[in-house]
C-alpha cells in the first residue's frame, strides 16, 4: 500500500486523489464542513460540501472526533483561502480509527502536557522540533564523515565516571554496581589508538540535583576524540562543526527553522572565528559587570548569561584553573596552574554547548593528577594502561545535542526538544 502524503498534494492539482490522515481541526459552516488534515509531512484543509458528497459521508464527516483516522476522496484545488494555498475538496469520506475526545486542549496546562506526552507528540510544534533534531544530525553526522572520522560505539554500562562521581546512577550487576554512562570520553581515548579520528553519538546519563531549563538527566553526547589534536586544533574544530550545522540549517531547512521562531539569518551569520576569553580574563568581565568570584570556582547561569549577554555567536571560556577541572585534562605546560580546555558557552543564556581538551598522554602525569583528585587508579587501571604502549597527545569534546538544539531554535526549555524528557522528577511516559 503506498500512502500519498500532503506534502505531494501540490503536485497533483486538478486530480482525483486518496488521502488518509488524523483530522487536527474541524469547523463547520452550516452545510459545509472544513477538516484540517494531518500527517508526518504537514497539514491540509478538506472541505466537505453535503450535495457534492451526500448525505450520509457528509454527517459522518461532520461527527468525527479530533485525532481519528479518515480517508477522504476528492479532487486537488488551489484556494489562497485555504492555509497551505491548496484544498481537498471531498467526495468521499470514511472514517477509518475513530479517537475518543482528546485529553489536551489549547489551554491544556505544562504538567498535564507532560503527563500526555505520548499524545502531546502529535502537535505541530514538537512535530516540528523532531524534524529539526533530525536534520541536526544529519548535519553533525555530515561534518565528522567529511572531515574521515570514524563513528564508533562505546558501552553504555561502565565501570567508572569521567566527571565526577556525584552525577553517577549506580545499577546492580549480578551482585556488582555498574554505572550509566555519563560520558564515552575515556572509550574513545582507546579507540583514537586504531582509528585516530573518532566520535559516537551515545544517551549520557547525569544524576542531577538541579532543575534547570538546560539539565535532563538522559540526554544524547556527541563525543569526538582525535590523535594528534592539540587543544586549539580542537577549538578550531568546535567552531568550524557549529558554524557548520547553523549554516546547513539555515540553507536547508529555513522555513522550519521560520516557523520554530528562530530568524534563520541569525544561523546563517554563525561562522568562526568564535569569541573567546580565558578563565582568568571572564572573572575580570564579571567583576566589571559586578559579578565577584574566587579563582577557581564554576561559573554559573547567571555568569554564563553576563558573558555572553547581546553576543551573536558562541564564546569559548578557555583555559581553566586546574583545581576547577576533571583529572584528564593536561596541565598548561606554560603554567601548570592552568589546564588546556574549554567550555563553549551559547549566547543568550542558552548555556554550555561543549566541554572540550586536550588530554593527559604521559603516565606519571595522569597518575600524579589522579591521586591529587583522591582518586582510586585501581578502576582506571586500563585507562591508565593506555598510556604505557604508544601514546599520543589527543584531544577531544562532549557536546550536549539538545543544549545545541535549544539555542539554534531559541526555546525555552530543554525538555522541549527532547520526545521524552527525564529529569529528576519525571521519568514518566
Ligand atoms: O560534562 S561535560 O562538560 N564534559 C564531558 O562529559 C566530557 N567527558 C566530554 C568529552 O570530552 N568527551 O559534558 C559535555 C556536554 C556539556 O557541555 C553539555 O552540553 C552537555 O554535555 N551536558 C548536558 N546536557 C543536558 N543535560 C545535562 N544534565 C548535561 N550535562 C552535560
Amino acid at each position: 500500500m503506498k500512502k500519498l502524503y500532503i506534502q505531494d498534494l501540490r503536485n497533483k492539482i486538478g486530480q482525483a486523489v486518496e488521502l488518509t490522515a488524523w483530522v487536527h481541526r474541524k469547523r463547520t459552516h452550516g452545510s459545509l464542513l472544513f477538516l484540517v488534515l494531518r500527517d508526518s509531512t504537514g497539514i491540509v484543509q478538506a472541505s466537505i460540501k453535503k450535495d457534492q458528497c451526500g448525505e450520509e459521508p457528509f454527517n459522518n464527516a461532520s461527527a468525527v472526533t479530533l485525532e481519528s483516522v479518515v480517508t477522504v476522496k476528492g479532487v486537488v484545488v488551489e484556494d489562497r483561502r485555504a492555509p497551505a494555498g491548496i484544498e481537498v475538496r471531498v467526495s468521499n469520506f470514511n472514517s477509518l480509527s475513530p479517537s475518543q475526545e482528546f485529553p489536551l486542549q489549547e489551554d491544556t496546562g505544562l504538567e498535564v502536557l507532560l503527563d500526555y506526552r505520548h499524545l502531546h507528540l502529535r502537535s505541530i510544534r514538537l512535530t516540528n522540533i523532531m524534524k529539526a533534531r533530525h536534520y541536526l544530525l544529519e548535519y553533525l553526522r555530515e561534518f565528522f564523515n567529511d572531515d574521515r572520522f570514524w563513528e564508533v560505539y562505546p558501552p553504555i554500562l561502565t565501570v567508572a565516571g569521567c566527571e565526577g562521581g556525584s552525577t553517577l546512577f549506580g545499577l546492580d550487576y549480578y551482585g556488582d554496581t555498574v554505572y550509566l554512562s555519563q560520558s564515552a570520553q575515556l572509550y574513545l581515548e582507546v579507540l583514537i589508538l586504531s582509528l585516530e579520528k573518532v566520535y559516537a553519538f551515545t544517551p549520557s546519563f547525569r544524576a542531577e540535583k538541579s532543575r534547570t531549563p538546560k539539565h535532563v538527566t538522559e540526554y544524547w553526547h556527541l563525543e569526538q576524540e582525535a590523535a594528534y589534536y592539540d587543544n586549539e586544533d580542537n577549538m578550531k574544530f568546535q567552531e568550524n562543526m557549529v558554524s557548520y550545522v547553523c549554516q546547513r540549517m539555515a540553507d536547508q531547512q529555513g522555513a522550519l527553522v521560520k516557523e520554530l521562531g528562530r530568524d534563520p539569518g541569525y544561523l546563517k551569520n554563525v561562522s568562526p572565528p568564535f569569541y573567546r576569553l580565558t578563565y582568568d580574563k571572564a572573572l575580570e568581565k564579571l567583576a566589571d559587570a559586578g559579578i565577584e568570584k574566587e579563582w577557581g570556582d564554576d561559573l554559573g547561569t547567571e555568569d554564563e548569561y553576563a558573558l555572553t549577554e547581546g553576543l551573536d555567536k558562541p564564546l569559548f571560556v578557555w583555559r581553566w584553573p586546574r583545581t576547577a577541572k576533571p583529572f584528564y585534562m593536561k596541565l598548561d605546560p606554560q603554567n601548570d596552574e592552568y589546564v588546556l580546555n574549554d567550555d563553549l558557552l551559547a549566547p543568550e543564556g542558552h548555556s554550555e554547548l561543549i566541554g572540550g581538551s586536550q588530554r593527559i598522554h604521559d603516565y606519571d602525569e595522569l597518575v600524579q593528577r589522579m591521586e591529587e583528585q583522591d582518586m582510586d587508579p585501581a578502576a582506571y587501571e586500563w585507562y591508565i594502561d593506555l598510556r604505557k604502549y604508544g601514546s599520543v597527545p589527543h584531544s577531544g569534546f562532549g557536546l550536549g545535542t539538545e543544549r545545541l538544539l535549544k539555542w539554534m531554535l531559541n526555546l525555552e526549555h530543554i525538555r522541549d526538544v527532547i520526545p521524552f524528557p527525564r529529569t529528576p522528577r519525571r521519568y514518566y511516559p
